[in-house]
């Protein structure tokens, strides 16, 4: 046989022989395949429903109620207006006042207490047991949802390198988008120690603990950009939020865009800061006696140094000017994406849900940011608006948590929820203006200090027991703690009776 016919016979039998090789690789790959859907479908009980809806997830950063539709001095147009198409939740607040665990507990709908993450450090993935953990985007990915990661979603944005930041949980996503966050420009306020010049080297001279540098570097800043709006991350953010919106796709889709303004520094461009005179600015009510009735536990924290220096050299201000600019700028965002919704296909057949993962002190109770159980800390924007809503525009003042979210959002899209949420679905409030929520909302801050809200009441009980209870009704700054006061002692004992099976 010339060789050259052995040789076609060898060709050919090879082909075949990969053809079978395929062929088996096929079918262990289908047979597996049907095997995760088998154990998808057995766990999450589940199908996409008939009629098929959006979802856009609105996540903002460090955003207190001053909005104008709260009764805020920030003017929020874009924000207002879609709570005048949608529900405000007027009364939500956080899991965990610090954006790490805020957001870990919205997207996992589980509380630190399950997870373990109570803090900002470390990636919730590496603490025992969530490795696996089904988070709302990949909940909806496995479902055949497009899940979309724009921004700051979990603690970190995906970034511009070639590998996401792991903390963005590259996992949930079926496709991050690869940018930045926020606005350029904060080194320029920053003197050589890189911190901000209006310090003058106060608190570095005045022994800052270097081994905590929070007001060393971009934090305690506040001004203008040298960027045009349009040249900003967050703005570049919402611009391709806007640009997927404005099309049509073949599959649902879950998009998620999350901005990083008006958390520190707040740095906004020129047009955001015309909008508020520096003389026109109204700053916080801070009385000089409000810590007096506070327990010993929160007197102070690491920040407090901080707002004695802000005080001492005349800046609530220009820091008040810097937090509404950036309020202004991130709502010019928020309405870049919304132009996106109302100006495509898609207008008709999409949930937008927008929330806030915590709120923010400006020197209030002598703090700066977030990281206590007060009201001014852990009270957030939320927003939520969706096809065929009925009572548009009627503001619900009952409590709620951001763990709510993940069940809200998986009813309104007609999804079965599956039983491990904690939270519980916001759907009975949205639809029956008359629905009264019985169970209060928990708040942690650090393991074991724990806030129970229900309507107008606030209890706070730290971990050594101490407490403190406030009527927000009646002083929504809440600047008199009743705890010691006679009468409420109904809804103290069933607040604290929720803390107490919280706790076991
Ligand atoms: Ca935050
Ligand atoms: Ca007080």
């Amino acid at each position: 046989m010339p060789f050259g016919i052995t040789q076609k016979i060898n060709k050919f039998k090879l082909k075949e022989m990969n053809q079978i090789k395929t062929k088996v690789k096929i079918f262990i790959f289908l047979f597996v395949l049907a095997q995760i859907s088998y154990c998808q479908s057995k766990n999450q009980k589940n199908v996409l429903p008939a009629k098929k809806t959006n979802i856009v997830f609105i996540a903002i950063d460090d955003m207190n109620t001053w909005i104008s539709a709260m009764g805020g001095q920030a003017k929020t147009p874009n924000i207002d207006k879609l709570a005048s198409e949608g529900k405000l939740f007027a009364n939500a607040h956080c899991v965990v006042p610090a954006c790490n665990p805020s957001r870990v507990a919205i997207l996992t709908g589980l509380r630190p207490e399950t997870t373990g993450q109570f803090t900002n450090p470390g990636n919730f993935r590496d603490k025992p047991g969530n490795a696996d953990l089904v988070t709302l985007p990949k909940y909806l990915k496995d479902l055949g949802y497009e899940s979309i990661g724009i921004g700051k979603i979990f603690h970190k944005q995906a970034g511009k390198g070639e590998i996401a930041d792991p903390q963005s949980d590259p996992q949930s996503w079926s496709f991050q988008y690869k940018n930045d966050i926020g606005t350029k420009g904060h080194q320029a306020l920053l003197d050589e120690n890189n911190q901000a010049k209006w310090l003058e080297g106060a608190m570095y001279k005045e022994g800052m603990d270097i081994e905590k540098p929070e007001y060393l570097t971009k934090f305690g800043v506040w001004g203008v950009t040298p960027e045009k709006k349009e040249e900003t991350a967050d703005w570049e953010n919402a611009a391709y939020s806007a640009e997927y919106l404005s099309q049509a796709h073949e599959k649902p889709f879950f998009l998620s865009v999350g901005f990083m303004r008006p958390h520190s520094p707040q740095i906004a461009p020129q047009e955001f800061f015309d909008m508020y005179p520096l003389e026109n600015v109204v700053i916080p009510e801070l009385p000089e006696d409000d810590m007096d009735d506070i327990p010993q536990i929160a007197k102070r924290n690491f920040t407090s140094e901080f707002v004695e220096q802000v005080k001492a050299k005349n800046q609530i201000q220009k820091a008040t000017q810097g937090y509404l600019a950036s309020m202004s700028f991130v709502d010019a965002c928020v309405g870049k994406v919304l132009e996106g919704i109302e100006n495509g296909p898609n207008k008709d057949n999409t949930i937008i849900v927008l929330w806030s993962d915590h709120g923010w002190q400006l020197a209030h109770k002598n703090r700066w940011e977030k990281f206590s159980l007060w009201t001014q800390s852990t009270h957030a924007p939320l927003v939520i608006k969706y096809p065929n809503m009925k009572n548009r525009g009627i503001t619900s003042n009952q409590a709620v948590s951001l763990l709510d979210l993940f069940p809200t959002v998986l009813d309104l899209s007609g999804i079965e929820k599956p039983d491990f949420l904690e939270g519980t679905s916001l759907k009975p409030l949205l639809e029956d203006t008359n629905y009264v929520r019985e169970e209060p909302i928990l708040i942690t801050y650090e393991e074991g200090n724990i806030s129970a809200h229900k309507n107008e009441w606030n209890l706070i009980q730290y971990v050594n027991g101490e407490e403190e209870f406030y009527n927000n009704l009646k002083d929504p700054h809440e600047f008199n703690n009743i705890i010691n006061e006679a009468g409420n002692e109904e809804i103290k004992n069933e607040l604290r009776a929720s803390i107490l099976e919280l706790k076991k």
